[in-house]
Order: structure tokens, then sequence, then C-alpha cells
């Protein structure tokens, strides 16, 4: 598959925190067999994370709060990043700035380092102190941190984007300009669950992200609207569980997908998928992935 200047093996990629910093799946799966893997984000500075609870299920959906709880650059290079080097078929790092100008100097400690075939900026955290909206939620600013983080790496850059906005295309446009090569669209949506008996929250921060099959049909449209404004290059990331799932991301304009939530519920999900996408276009004679992408019809 070709996504903007990577070349995966094949579609399915790990959504970033649901396979930690790798060595979690090794029991399930050889790293090299999913298209690309996606560590959970990786900030500047440690950080303890969110207060528990930190996840709740939902009807087809998890609501997390967890809080980019991770040991900070500098000893994610040091102790977590020789465990899966060399391993995966390609190595996505994904990054975040608690502010402004800790995105670049993630960046560029990142960009020091062997083996990491790709940075993913993580602009849409839901999960932030107070409730803040995350960056990525302003068309100025994303440009902004995007060009900041691009003067400092030449690798591949993925922008993860949110879905809790009014129109993402603006903003989409934004993380392109600023020099972003994919975008990754979307992260978890903003919800909440109560137990209404005890009068209470079932995150510990009352509300969080929302992923699962659930949002699948929110961020196929968001999808969508960015594959048809700007033709660009897209990771589909939402609910996706399923062989036809991933074809259902392709043929809207993704190049590749993430799959996340599945790999909770079953952690051969990505690998079944994988299989399940080879049968696919065995059973429907397509000559190449490629081709399927943004090939649906109205
Ligand atoms: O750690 C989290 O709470 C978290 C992150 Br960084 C994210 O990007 N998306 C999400 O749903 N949770």
């Amino acid at each position: 598959m070709t996504l903007g200047p990577l070349k995966l093996q094949n579609p399915v990629m790990t959504a970033s925190g649901c396979c930690g910093f790798g060595p979690e799946m090794e029991d399930f799966f050889d790293l090299s067999v999913p298209g690309a893997l996606v560590l959970k984000t990786v900030t500047l500075n440690p950080r303890i994370g969110n207060p528990s609870p930190r996840l709740a299920e939902t009807p087809s959906g998890l609501l997390n709060s967890i809080g980019l709880p991770n040991p900070g650059v500098r000893a994610f290079l040091k102790n977590l990043l020789p465990l899966v080097r060399n391993k995966p078929s390609c190595l996505v790092v994904n990054f975040a700035g608690e502010r402004e100008p800790e995105f670049a100097e993630a960046a560029k400690l990142l960009d020091g380092a062997d083996g990491i075939d790709a940075l993913e900026m993580n602009l849409s955290c839901p999960n932030v102190e107070g409730g803040r909206l995350p960056f990525g939620t302003d068309p100025v600013t994303v440009k902004r941190i995007v060009a900041s983080v691009r003067a400092v790496t030449g690798l591949p850059l993925l922008v993860k984007l949110s879905p809790n906005v009014t129109d993402i295309v603006p903003i989409a446009e934004a993380a392109l300009d600023g020099g972003g090569d994919v975008l990754t669209v979307a992260n978890t949506l903003l919800g909440m669950s109560i137990d209404w008996r005890e009068r209470k929250a079932r995150l510990g921060t009352g509300f969080g992200g929302l992923s699962g099959p659930a949002v699948m049909p929110v961020a196929l449209r968001l999808v969508h609207q960015v594959w048809t404004a700007l033709r660009c290059p897209i990771v589909g990331v939402g609910g996706v569980t399923t062989a036809d799932d991933v074809m259902a991301y392709l043929v809207t304009g993704a190049a590749a997908v993430q799959a996340g939530t599945a790999c909770f519920m079953d952690p051969l999900a990505i690998p079944n998928m994988i299989d399940g996408v080879a049968g696919r276009v065995e059973e429907e004679g397509i000559a190449s992935l490629d081709e399927c992408v943004g090939s649906l019809k109205f």
C-alpha cells in the first residue's frame, strides 16, 4: 500500500494507545505482521495519567480517560524503543506536547533516534486536564504546530486529528499546509457514561474518548469529507474490527486503517483482518488495494 511517503506491506496498522509500546502484543503476533506498529503517545516529560476508573464499556463502544501516562521521550528512547527497534515492518512513534513548543522539542529528540520509520503527531487527545480543548481544533494553531515539527524532522509525518470539531476540512488542510504528509482521521469522540443510581460518572474524570464499532459511521463520514475535499493520504481509524471494515475505509478514501479497540476484544484481530483483506482481494478479483482507495460511487 502507498501511504504518502510510506510503503506498507498491508493496510492494517495498530492504533496508538491500544497496543502499548509493542512488547505487550508479542505473545499474540509477530510485531512485523501489522502494516505499521503505532505506539502509545509519548510526551516530552513523563506523565502519570488520569485518576481511575480510566475505562468504561458502553454498547458497541469503549470510553477511556487514560490521560497520556508515559515515561517521557528521553526514557522512551532509552528503555522502550530498544525493545521494539527493527521488529515492526514500519515503526510509527506517536507523540504529543503538553504545551505548544514541546511538540517540536519531542520531535527533535525522536528524529535523532535509530529505527523510527515515521512520526504521528497527536493533536487530539481528549483527556487533557480540566477538559481543555485539544490543540487540534483550531486551523491556525494546527498549521503553526505542524510547521514547528516539520522544521525539525524529515521523517514521514502523520497528523492525528480530532473528530470533536464542527468542520474537519479546514483543520485537515491546515495540517497539510503545515507540512504533514498523512492525516490520521480521527481520534476518539468525546462521550460520557453515568451510573444514575449512584449519581456518578463511570470515568474518573467525568467524560472521555469513545472508540469501537459505535464510532465507525462518524469516522467514515470524516474520512469521506477529508478525502472529497483534499484527496490526500489518509489513515482511517474508528471501530475497525473486520476485513469488511478495512475495505469500507479504503473505498471511502483511506489508504490504510488503524485498529485499536478491536485488539481488546480479540488480540488476534489485526492478523485476522490482514488475512481477511487478502481473501477479499482474491474473491473480488481486485488487482491492487491501491486502486480501491477512494473508489466509492454515488
Ligand atoms: O491517553 C489518553 O487518554 C488518550 C489519548 Br493520548 C488519545 O489520543 N486518545 C484517547 O482517546 N485517549
